[in-house]
C-alpha cells in the first residue's frame, strides 16, 4: 500500500522531498522510496553509498545544496590526512562529517549488519519522513566501459573524468545475480502507485530496474507506475544523463526517455510520463508509444514547485 519511489541521489532526494510534502498535505502516510546503490564503491577502507546518503542528508536538510553532495558546511581535515598518506583518490573529497557517516556504516558492515539494516539504523537519526530501502544489499557498483576498451568505476569516470572519456556502454557486476533488498518486491507489488523519479535513466534508475525480480514487480503491481522526465526541453538539468543516454542509443528527449523505459502495456514499465510544458509538441509521440502524458512545470525549482510537481505526480496515478 501506499506510495512507493524509485529514486537516485540528487534528482532523486529533492523530487523525495516534494513526494513527503505532497503526502504530508494529503494527510497520508510516508512513502517508501528504494535507493539505486550502483554509485556505491570502497574508497580508503570505507563504504561509500552517494545516492542513499544524498537522500539521507536531503530528507534530513543536512545536505550541501550548491555542491548536490555531502554535508552543509563540512570541512576537510581528515581528507587532507588521507591524501598525505596517499590513500583514496587526489580527485575524489570525503569531508569529515561524510566520513563520520561512511565509518559508522562500514563499522555495521563489518558488525554484520545488511545494507538495509544499516540504512534502517541510519535513518533514526533524523526524523526523514520516508522509508528508505537500497534497492539491493549485494555489492554491484556501476563500472563505466569505454569506447578505448578500458573499463572504469563509475565515481572515476564521473568525478576525475567529468564524463569527459566517450563510453561504451554500463554495467553492474553481479547484478544477474543479485537479490532486491528485503521489503523492495513487497513494497513494488503492494504499492497503491509507484513514482520513478527524474533520476538518471541510465545510472540510478537502470541499476534498480537491474535487479531481478525488480522490473518484473513494477509489471505486475497493481497500482499505476508514473515517470517524471529528467530531460527538459532536451538537456539536462544537472549531471551527465545526456552522456549516459547517448551511450545506450537514448537521444536526450523526453519522448526518447519514455520510450527506453517502455508502456507497461507493452512490456516496458510506464503507465504515464510527466514533461515539461517545454517538451508538450513530444506528448504525441510519447501517447503513441501507449503512455501516456501529463504536461507540468518540471522544474523543482524551491520547496513549493517541488511539490506541486510530486502532487501532480500523485494525482496523474488516481
Ligand atoms: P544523482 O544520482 O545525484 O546523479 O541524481 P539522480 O540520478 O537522482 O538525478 C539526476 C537527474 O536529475 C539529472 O539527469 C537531472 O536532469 C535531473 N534533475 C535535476 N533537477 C531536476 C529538476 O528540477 N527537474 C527535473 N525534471 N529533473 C531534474
Ligand atoms: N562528486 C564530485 O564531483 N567530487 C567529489 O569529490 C565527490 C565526493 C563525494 C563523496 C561522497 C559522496 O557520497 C559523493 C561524492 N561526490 C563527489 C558525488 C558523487 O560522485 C556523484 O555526484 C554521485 O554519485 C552521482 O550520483
Ligand atoms: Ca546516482
Amino acid at each position: 500500500s501506499g506510495v512507493v519511489v524509485l529514486a537516485g541521489g540528487v534528482g532523486g532526494s529533492k523530487f523525495t522531498l516534494g513526494v513527503r510534502a505532497a503526502l504530508a498535505t494529503l494527510g497520508e502516510p510516508e512513502a517508501t522510496v528504494i535507493v539505486n546503490t550502483g554509485d556505491d564503491i570502497w574508497l580508503s577502507g570505507v563504504r561509500l553509498q552517494p545516492d542513499v546518503d544524498s537522500m539521507v542528508y536531503a530528507l534530513a536538510g543536512a545536505n550541501d545544496t550548491e555542491r548536490g553532495w555531502g554535508r552543509a558546511g563540512d570541512t576537510e581535515r581528515v581528507n587532507t590526512e588521507l591524501q598525505a598518506w596517499g590513500t583514496g583518490w587526489p580527485w575524489f573529497t570525503l569531508g569529515d562529517l561524510d566520513l563520520g557517516t561512511h565509518i559508522a556504516r562500514t563499522g555495521w558492515l563489518r558488525d554484520g549488519l545488511t545494507p538495509t539494516e544499516v540504512l534502517e539504523r541510519m535513518s533514526k537519526r533524523w526524523p526523514l519522513g520516508a522509508k528508505l530501502l537500497p534497492m539491493t544489499d549485494d555489492e554491484v557498483d556501476t563500472h563505466v566501459l569505454l569506447k578505448n576498451g578500458e573499463r572504469l568505476h563509475f565515481q572515476e569516470w564521473w568525478t576525475r573524468y567529468r564524463a569527459q572519456l566517450p563510453p561504451a556502454g554500463f554495467e553492474n557486476p553481479g547484478i544477474a545475480d543479485s537479490f532486491a533488498a528485503p521489503g523492495v518486491i513487497e513494497a513494488i507489488e503492494d504499492a497503491e502507485l509507484v513514482l520513478i523519479a527524474p533520476s538518471n535513466p541510465v545510472v540510478s534508475i537502470g541499476p534498480i530496474l537491474a535487479v531481478p525480480g525488480i522490473h518484473e514487480a513494477l509489471r505486475a503491481t497493481g497500482g499505476p507506475v508514473i515517470g517524471v522526465s529528467p530531460i527538459i526541453g532536451g538537456n539536462v538539468v544537472r549531471g551527465m544523463a545526456d552522456v549516459c543516454l547517448n551511450a545506450v542509443g537514448v537521444r536526450t528527449a523526453a519522448d526518447a526517455v519514455a520510450a527506453h523505459y517502455g508502456a507497461r502495456l507493452d512490456g516496458g514499465v510506464l503507465d504515464t510520463w510527466l514533461i515539461a510544458e517545454e517538451d508538450a509538441g513530444l506528448a504525441a509521440s510519447v501517447e503513441a508509444l501507449g503512455i501516456s502524458v501529463d504536461v507540468v512545470p518540471l522544474w523543482m525549482r524551491d520547496a513549493d514547485t517541488t511539490e506541486a510537481l510530486a502532487a501532480a505526480a500523485i494525482s496523474a496515478g488516481r
